[in-house]
């Protein structure tokens, strides 16, 4: 009796265009996350991403012995075809995908609201354990190559039942919690979740192996759909009823999915000829979202020396320059940290005088946007002292954190202009003042080293690796950044496209 009243519902307008919605936005969140994956395809069950022991390694490049490497190097470039947009563009591979898992989740929110407002969760959620056996029958139906009768679907076979079930109710959720779990500021924040989950490269690992799920869930779904009572479906489908015309349904679907291959193939080409205006554009709704739900979280890591890692990455090579050269040469000793813009006291601090200050050591995780990521220990000054040392006016809102090395050493690729252009970042007051946020001259113990940042590094917990500048020169307060470089904030958000904040 139930059954037949609820096939008797038909497919409702909403379930179809969110069922249509779903497919454009899960089709732009694979793309993008292959993209994602491009710049450090690298699988690893431990967080030391140690590329010996990666469980998959999605690239042929091989780690030279006795030479610097960085995870620069390791990146591949991805075909536009598979990746969105294609090409190397982390940044706005994760611009895409932050923008669409907005809107896959709004999405999702809503169809689940309108599932158990209209009854129609019935028809999705088992109420009785017999589906199993049910379900099990369908499949030895379908494994022997054979056929189960319309009469089967009500309006779902038992088994599809519970795989939609399933994908709704379980894998679509595990895929938010695991991507959830590689923001740093999460980590950073609830360190105690990432550890539920065995830690960030784990999380990194199950989002993967969702996605394979979901991809061979889609690959199945779409071929039984087209095998099994296709006529019926593509009504369905298209206009919620078996008794619809098949050719109109035919011509809609014909046409919806001629616009989804259309945004598929607009959103990468429009990417890759206008980068600087997809950053800024996805940005307008990425940037207020990514800082109203991350901004504020405060780091409070404690791994022991236990969890320090064996192996560390290292990303941006050590500057070349006479300069620098001769300041390393004679270990730093003549090195100064210059601090100055909107401040009352500018300073000029040796690395003796940064030693005299307080110092604070934490074992905490480092996290590179390309996916990698390590523990270790830092030792250094917290960046509250050196501004309560040189009194911040009050119309200084960010510090621009500058390095003796400039682009050639940071992004290979980079344009001539860029190759020649010292390496900077900024950060908010806020952030700023984080107690783990600090000035690092050691690292597990010992002397900051050269690829590491020597003499002196930011460190900012809650936010991605590309954010703690390695080699510093200067500090400079500012009220506002957008006439320094290209305006984005720092030398990767200009060059590469990387979002403004990196909490995640
Ligand atoms: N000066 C400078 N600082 C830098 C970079 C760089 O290229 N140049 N790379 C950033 C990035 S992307 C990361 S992930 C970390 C890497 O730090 P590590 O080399 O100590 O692992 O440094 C950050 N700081
Ligand atoms: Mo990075």
């Amino acid at each position: 009796m139930m059954h037949i009243m609820l096939a008797s519902l038909g497919f409702p307008l909403w379930l179809r265009i969110s069922h249509y919605i779903n497919l454009l936005f899960i089709g732009l969140l694979i793309r993008s996350g292959l993209q994602i994956l491009g710049a450090h395809p690298r699988l690893y069950w431990h967080d030391s991403s140690d590329p010996r022991k990666a469980w998959l390694s999605l690239t042929k490049k091989k780690i030279p012995q006795g030479k610097l490497y960085t995870s620069m190097d390791d990146e591949v470039s991805v075909s536009p075809l598979l990746g969105l947009p294609g090409k190397k563009n982390l940044g706005l591979g994760r611009h895409w995908h932050f923008f669409s898992v907005i809107f896959w989740v709004l999405n999702g929110l809503v169809y689940v609201i309108l599932l158990f407002a209209t009854g129609e969760w019935s028809r999705l959620i088992p109420t009785s354990w017999s589906i199993v056996s049910a379900a099990w029958h369908t499949f030895v139906t379908y494994i022997t190559l054979h056929i189960p009768p319309a009469s089967d679907f009500h309006p779902y076979d038992p088994l599809q039942q519970l795989t939609y079930a399933a994908v709704v109710f379980l894998l679509g959720p595990f895929m938010l919690l695991t991507g959830v779990a590689m923001s740093p500021a999460i980590e950073a924040r609830f360190p105690w979740y990432l550890k539920f989950l065995g830690g960030k490269q784990s999380a990194r690992s199950l989002h993967f192996l969702s996605l394979v799920a979901f991809t061979l869930f889609i690959i199945v779904h779409t071929l039984l759909v087209l095998i099994v009572h296709f006529q019926s479906n593509i009504r369905d489908i298209v206009l919620g009823t078996e008794s619809a015309d098949l050719g109109t349904a035919l011509i809609i679907a014909v046409i919806a999915l001629l616009v989804v291959a259309i945004i598929y193939i607009w959103s990468s080409w429009y990417s890759l000829c206008h980068r600087r205006f997809m950053q800024r554009a996805l940005g307008i709704l990425v940037d207020p979202v990514r800082h109203m739900l991350l901004h504020r979280s405060v780091s409070k890591q404690r791994y022991t020396r236990d969890d320090i890692a064996s192996y560390f990455w290292v990303n941006g090579r050590p500057p070349c320059d006479d300069e620098f050269n001769a300041l390393a040469a004679y270990q730093f000793r003549d090195w100064h940290l210059h601090v100055g813009g909107l401040v009352f006291n500018p300073v000029h601090l040796s690395l003796e005088d940064l030693r005299s200050l307080p110092k604070q050591t934490q074992i905490t995780k480092h996290n590179c946007i390309q996916g990698w990521s390590a523990i270790a220990e830092w030792g250094g000054v917290p960046l509250s002292e050196i501004i309560k040392l040189c009194g911040a006016q009050p119309e200084a809102r960010y510090l621009v954190f500058t390095s003796y090395q400039r682009g050639a050493q940071s992004y290979p690729e980079a344009s001539e202009k860029e190759k020649q252009q010292y390496f900077y970042e900024t950060i908010d007051m806020r952030l700023a003042q984080h107690p783990q946020t600090i000035l690092a001259y050691e690292m597990n113990g010992a002397r900051l080293p050269l690829e590491h940042g020597a003499p002196l590094r930011l460190r900012v917990e809650t936010l991605l690796g590309y954010k703690m500048v390695k080699h510093l020169r200067s500090i400079e307060f500012v009220a506002d950044y957008s006439h320094i470089g290209e305006g984005q904030g720092g030398f990767r958000e200009d060059v590469q496209f990387y979002g403004r904040g990196a909490e995640i």
